[in-house]
């Protein structure tokens, strides 16, 4: 397969090319495409170097599928020019998340509405996939009510930016124009928590919130499902973590919980508190799976369930679930 990855030279682009390798996509050849600055430059995969191109060169390529990670307003532009083409496209910005004419695709949870058609797929907000690994399996059995969640979120969930300016609060080691650090955020990071992930609405809450209010509801197919939420930024590297607090229709057995949990694909129970064994972003880190516990019963209330959900976000929070999306369709002989 020829893999075009648009983005190629940022955070999860990076990492696209990491996971097409070691989960041994049976790509023959890479075309990076990356803003003008980059092009003519390589990037290296797999032992061999290829030539970062312009878009309009890697659409002459006509490769099988391309997987974009280069922000809303490129994936708006250019994915259907791709998609003209007769190229897959597998979008990891906000851009056609809630556009109803396309997929918005976990692979463990609704991987089977693709089809051949969907020229533009797109891989869901990183705080949403991993939130929903977890909420699907349960929904099954008991069905949701309603989630109230509060995250924790990684800087690399912002990007090479906001990396660099925990970095260089932290160590003053990392300095930009005017011999100062860059600041991706509004206020320092380091040693603080920030309550606002991307922009306000009119309507209190942050895009963030809402992406994980709406997505949930579309992924798992199920309006129904009352959903809440606060995300907040921390001076953390290794991925996001959620405070999940899900109310059912149902009543549960935890022990039934845990079985279900173990069972879900792409989730691993770490749930042994008196060993002091729970998951923990500098543990998730460069992991796919996604990893839950602190599972128990919410006393304050019948038929509600709290748990404690992490992932590393570049990966399966966006760079794996493209991938496996990628695998997915090209199993299926759907690219
Ligand atoms: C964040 N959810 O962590 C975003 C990245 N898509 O900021």
């Amino acid at each position: 397969m020829k893999v075009a990855v648009v983005g190629a030279t940022g955070l999860v682009g990076t990492k696209m090319l990491q996971v097409l390798k070691e989960r041994n996509f049976p790509v023959t050849e890479i075309i990076p495409v990356a803003s003008e600055r980059s092009i003519g430059k390589t990037i290296s995969f797999n032992g061999q170097d290829f030539k970062v191109v312009s878009w309009q060169d890697a659409i002459a390529a006509k490769p099988n599928v391309a997987i974009f990670s280069a922000g809303g307003g490129t994936s708006t532009e250019l994915a259907p020019k791709f998609a003209e083409a007769g190229i897959t496209v597998i979008d990891n910005s906000s851009a056609w998340r809630m556009d109803p004419t396309k997929k918005l695709v976990v692979p463990e949870v609704n991987a089977n509405v693709l089809t051949a058609d969907d020229k533009i797929i797109a891989n869901p907000n990183c705080s949403t996939i991993q939130m929903v690994l977890v909420l699907k399996p349960l929904h099954d059995k008991y069905k949701i009510k309603r989630v109230v969640v509060s995250t924790y979120q990684s800087v690399t969930g912002t990007g090479v930016k906001a990396v660099e300016q925990l970095k260089g609060e932290r160590t003053n080691e990392v300095k930009g124009e005017n011999n100062v650090h860059p600041m991706a955020y509004a206020h320092q990071i380091d040693l603080n928590v920030i309550p606002q992930i991307d922009v306000f609405l009119d309507n209190g809450y942050t895009k963030e919130e809402m992406k994980m209010i709406k997505e949930t509801n579309k992924i798992i197919g199920d309006d129904s499902i009352k959903v809440t939420a606060t995300t907040v930024r921390l001076p953390v590297m290794g991925g996001h973590s959620e405070s999940v607090n899900i109310e059912f229709e149902n009543d549960f057995d935890l022990a039934e919980v845990r079985e279900i949990l173990s069972n879900a694909p792409g989730v691993v129970v770490q749930d042994d508190p008196a060993n002091q064994v729970y998951p923990m972003p500098f543990f998730a880190h460069d992991k796919d799976d996604t990893f839950v516990g602190r599972i128990r019963r919410d006393e304050s209330q019948p038929n509600t369930l709290n748990c404690w959900v992490v992932s590393d976000n570049l990966r399966k929070g966006a760079a794996t679930n493209a991938v496996q999306i990628a695998e997915y369709l090209s199993g299926q002989g759907l690219i």
